[in-house]
Formats: C-alpha cells, structure tokens, sequence
C-alpha cells in the first residue's frame, strides 16, 4: 500500500490531533502558487496537479529556489558532494480544483533517502527509500485557506549498512556506493483532489495462454474513502471498445476495499517489441451518478514463459533480447532527470537495434510508458543490491526490501514491457539457508501480487559457484559477465575465452529457467593499443569478444550491456580501469557528455544482426 494516514489521526479527533503534533511551520521564502493541473506521465487517476516551480531548498545555512524534480549534489565531484547530507524543501502553495470542498492526497515519486512530511507545521509521516512513490492524506484539519505551507525534510545519510542501496563511507573508511548518491526530491510532486473516493491500486493483468488464443483481463482496484461519512461507489472498467463491472461496495468513512473484475478479449492483438500493441483501460469510481474518478492507462496483451527447453517464449516466440543497462544521470541533472533526457537515452537504445532495457532500480513511470510505446522488454529490479549475508540476516533489510518489492510491483505492474521482476542484483554468489529463505520469500511475495511475469534475480558468474539450489523458486536468473575484464578470486575470471564454457555451465545448471545476461562491459576513456586495459580499442575488441559468445546460446533470453551512458559513481572508482576519470563510471559505450565511442557501433551491428525475437 502506497499511502499513509498519519499514525496519530487515526485514533485522535481532528482538533486534538491537531493540536498535539502541531509545530512551528517552516517560513516559506516564496509566495504562494496554485499550481497547474497536469502530470509527467499519463498513467494513473485523474485531477493530479504538480507542485514543481518555486521550492526552497535549505542546506548548510543557505537558501535557494528549486524547480522540483531536483537533486541538490547533480554538480560537483569531490567527496563534499558525494558524501550524502540533509536539506529541507519547502513549497507553498494555495490549494487548486475545488480547494477545501475537496479531500487532498500529496505523491512523491521518489525521495532520496529518508523523508520527513509535514504540512503547515504538522507531521504527515516518514518514508525511508528512493525509486518507489510514497503517498499521504492531507487531513481537512491541516489544511488552510490560502497558503499552505508542504516542508520535507530529506535526509540522505545512510545511518547503517541497513540503510540501502548503501551510499557513503563504508566500513574501510572508503566512499562506497554503486552509482552516485544523488540527494533530494528526485523525481515530481503531486497534489490530487479527491472527491471523497479515492483509487489508489489499480491492477490489469492480461493472461494470455497460447499465442492464438483469448486472453483473460482480470481488474483489481482498491477504493479508499476519505469523506466522514459512509460511501456507496460503484466501479466500472474499460478496456479497449469492452466494459465491466468491478462491483459496488459500501465504503465506511476512512475505509477501503478490493473489488474485482475480469473480461475476456477474443482475438487479441499483442504487445511485443516491433508491434508493440497498446489497449486504452479506464476504471472509474461513480457515488450515485456522479463519477468522481477516472484512473487511464494504456497496457499490452502478450504471454512469457520458459518452455521445457529452457528457451524463452515471448508470444509463443523464441525471445533471445539484445539491450543495455543505465542509470538514472544526466550532466546537470543528475539523478533527477527530464523526460527529455530520459527519451535520449531510450533514442541510443534503439539506433544501436536494442529491445531491452535493466536498471538496478525501479525507473520513472515515464520510462516504462515509452517501453510500452516503443516496444522495449525490462528486467525490472529492486535495489537490493549487494547485500552481504549477515545484513540480509538482519529483519529491518528483509523488511525494507519487502516494502522496495510490494511498492514496485504495484506501482508498474501495468506495463507489458515489464517481463521480469528482479528480487535483487549480486548477494553472496554462493547462496546460503539466508539467501534461500530469502528468495522463497520475495518469490511468493510477488507472485501473490502478480504472477503474469518471470521473476528473477542477477548474480555475479563465477565457475567456481557452481550450481546453486537456492535459486530454485526462480523462473529467471541473470548473470553478470566480466571474464577477461576483472579477474575475480585466484584469476578465476581472468580469461575471456572461459566465458563460453561458464555459460553453458549456468545452462546446465538451470535448464528451466530463462537466462540473461544482465551484466558485461569494459571500461574505456581513452585512445592506445588493443591490449591496454582502458582504451577504446580494448573495449570494442572485448565487446566483440563477448557478444560473440552470447551470440552462440540460442538458449539465452536475452543481454544487457553495462551499460549505454556513463554515469557518476565515486570520487575514488577506477572499475578496474589503470587510468581512470573519477567520479565516472566508464564501462558505457556512450560518454557522459553523450558521445559515442567505436564500441557502440560494434554493438550496433551485432545487435541489428541477430534474431532477437524468433518466429
Ligand atoms: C557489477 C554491478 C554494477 C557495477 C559493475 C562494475 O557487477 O552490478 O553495479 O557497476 O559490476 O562495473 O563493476
């Protein structure tokens, strides 16, 4: 569940509740705005406003005004900016829409790390992790007429390893971090009216049996009522030119409920990279005759599934994916990117043939709209990223990654460019009764929320690995390949022509499950000799190298390379590379400036000549 009611009004009346947590309310330096109707992405309930233009952002003493999304360190390379720190963001705003005749909801979409809310001096609640949206309630009794006054305190200090994606100084007094700890409010703020009914949740999740067959539509909606008084809604769902009904249910005052629906779609036309197939989907909230909201999406029809040979079936199809990597980082953006950035980097996917896509992370919902839009696959994964056994042991990680997995499968689970759901990227390669019990569990977590996908996670392929139970609960595993770039324990990965016989090692492992190659690359900042670590040359023969192999398993579901643009990772990352440009991470094929180096062309031709979704 995405929102939050603030604890104590639950069981306090609203005066007294007011009263109670009522704190000085942060001065705002700028005048009050009623913003403007509108969103950064289509999906969703209607009567969304963004809040974006004219916050104050406080840090170290100093003011300035931000424009929301915003990442306070997307500038600056030294360790000062690296190392994670606190701010306040404050925007006031007059309430648009119907104002006080309405309830009000506030959304974030992504808060990096730990976020204080409060509203007019009054505490709205916390929420610790970035990439997942968070929602709350704006009680009647904290709102004003006129300026309204939202602060939120974003600390981005990870207090312990616990704290993660860790980003910080780590244990050997070392910066430590996978990718640049962008802080701040890093993806847009809404406001939605609410005209006493609420849909939060909204599921539509195709099935599809064979190819040529009808597909089911089955509809799941959570109807929250925020009104005093008891509701009677009724819900309806479209999809395409058809119609249901999910119910009528009787909404006491604060309460929710679940309603249900399905419909059948008799020759459907499907969702695949090429024809990339979108149905138009409403499902509407009515109190009597009046519709109070209406939630659109557009999603796709389109089966995957691992058949007993271990080949990967999209539509009945064999699906062998040719794609990349990336990281939310842009030059002066940071992590807090633009949808036009976001498109440029979608743009290098496809002129190099790519029809896939991976983050460590969950990415902005505009992302996955134009994956649906442009036929691109994602292996979707939460940042349970690199957790050591003993962490994983500790119930605050396993409950945090819960909350990463439930937030991010019910915040996307209506894109059929989604195939994969990732639990996790490189715990301990050797998986213990920890780790075991910790995939079963994230495995039936998910599947209960969805099971119209794979779900996998990525590892790190060392032979001396070898077959690993644990991994059993999964449908799909990824392995990351960096034979002949690292060398791993005792040179075990050093040779890049072990790389072959380790695949068809993991494929004799798993023989059921879809295999990708989520991870390979080769740093490179620099023109010299082929065999010099570093240089272009070495990476474009590297790269030709290993696709090569990949392109030899007709079992392999697909390939990520690590990965399309650079992006900023720490002040001290050399990846490997003798000479290296810090903070940036440089495996990429396109510079951080968004130029190409030769090796993207090598990728380029051999993705445009290899058979990525069969017949
Ligand atoms: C990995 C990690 C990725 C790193 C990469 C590297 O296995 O999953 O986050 O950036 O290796 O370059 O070392």
């Amino acid at each position: 569940m995405l929102r939050r009611f603030p604890a104590l009004l639950l069981a306090l009346s609203p005066l007294l509740a007011a009263a109670l947590v009522a704190m000085a309310a942060p001065a705002a330096a700028t005048a009050a705005q009623t913003p403007t109707r509108g969103a950064l992405y289509q999906d969703g309930p209607d009567g969304r406003y963004l809040l974006d233009s004219d916050w104050t952002l406080e840090q170290d003493g100093s003011r300035r005004t931000v424009t929301v999304p915003n990442a306070w360190n997307a500038t600056g390379d030294t360790l000062k900016d690296f190392l994670p720190k606190i701010a306040t963001y404050t925007k006031s705003f007059d309430l648009p829409g119907a104002g006080l005749k309405r309830d009000w909801v506030v959304r974030f979409e992504s808060v990096n790390y730990r976020a204080t809310v409060t509203l007019n001096g009054h505490r709205l609640g916390t929420h610790q992790g970035a990439f997942t949206p968070f929602e709350f309630v704006l009680p009647r009794s904290f709102l004003r007429r006129g300026a309204n006054t939202l602060a939120v305190r974003v600390d981005a200090r990870h207090r312990t390893t616990m704290d993660f994606p860790f980003a910080g100084i780590g244990s050997d007094n070392e910066p430590s971090a996978g990718w640049w700890p962008y802080g701040g409010l890093l993806r847009e703020v809404y406001l939605r009216e609410v005209d006493r009914v609420d849909l939060d949740r909204v599921a539509v999740q195709p099935r599809l049996p064979c190819a040529t067959c009808a597909a089911t539509v089955s509809f799941h909606a959570d109807a929250h009522n925020l009104s005093a008084d008891a509701q009677r809604a009724t819900l309806t769902a479209t999809f395409g030119s058809q119609r249901t009904t999910l119910g009528t249910t009787v909404l006491s005052a604060g309460g929710t409920s679940t309603l249900s629906g399905r419909l059948v779609v008799r020759n459907p036309r499907l969702w695949e990279p090429g024809s990339p197939t979108l149905y138009p989907v409403t499902v509407t909230a009515k109190i009597g005759k009046r519709t109070v909201q209406t939630w659109s999406l557009k999603t796709g029809i389109r089966s995957i599934r691992v058949n007993s040979n271990g080949v990967t079936l999209l539509n009945g199809k064999p699906l062998n994916a040719r794609g990349f990597s990336l990281h939310e980082d842009w030059p002066g953006e940071g992590g807090a990117q633009s949808n036009q950035t976001r498109d440029e980097q979608l743009d290098w996917i496809q002129q190099a043939g790519g029809t896939m896509l991976r983050s460590h992370y969950p990415l902005h919902p505009h992302v996955y709209e134009e994956a649906d839009r442009r036929g691109l696959l994602v292996w979707d994964e939460v940042p349970v990223y690199q957790i050591s056994t003993s962490e994983l042991s500790k119930a605050p990680v396993r409950e945090l990654a819960d909350q990463y997995l439930r937030d991010n499968v019910v915040a996307n689970v209506n894109h059929p460019s989604i195939i994969v759901w990732s639990v996790a990227n490189e715990l301990n390669a050797k998986v213990g009764s920890t780790q075991t019990r910790f995939i079963k569990h994230s495995v039936n977590l998910v599947k209960r929320l969805d099971d119209t996908r794979l779900i996998g996670q990525a590892y790190a392929g060392y032979p001396s690995s070898g077959c690993q139970k644990g991994y059993g609960p999964l449908t799909a595993l990824g392995v990351n390949l960096y034979f002949g770039w690292y060398t791993g324990r005792l040179g075990e990965i050093a040779d890049r022509t072990q790389l072959s016989s380790y695949l068809d090692q993991v494929h004799r492992c798993y023989p059921h499950k879809a295999i990708f190659a989520t991870e390979w690359g080769a740093e490179a900042n620099r023109d010299g000799p082929a065999d010099e670590k570093g240089t272009y040359a070495f990476q474009s023969q590297w790269v030709r190298d290993t696709l090569g192999v990949l392109d030899t398993k007709p079992w392999l579901a697909g390939t990520t390379y690590w990965t399309l643009q650079e992006f900023r990772i720490r002040p001290d990352w050399d990846g490997s590379n003798p000479y290296p440009t810090s903070p940036l991470h440089q495996k990429a094929v396109i510079t951080y400036d968004g130029v190409k180096k030769p090796a993207f062309d090598v990728l380029a031709q051999m993705y445009k000549a290899h058979a990525q979704l069969g017949r």
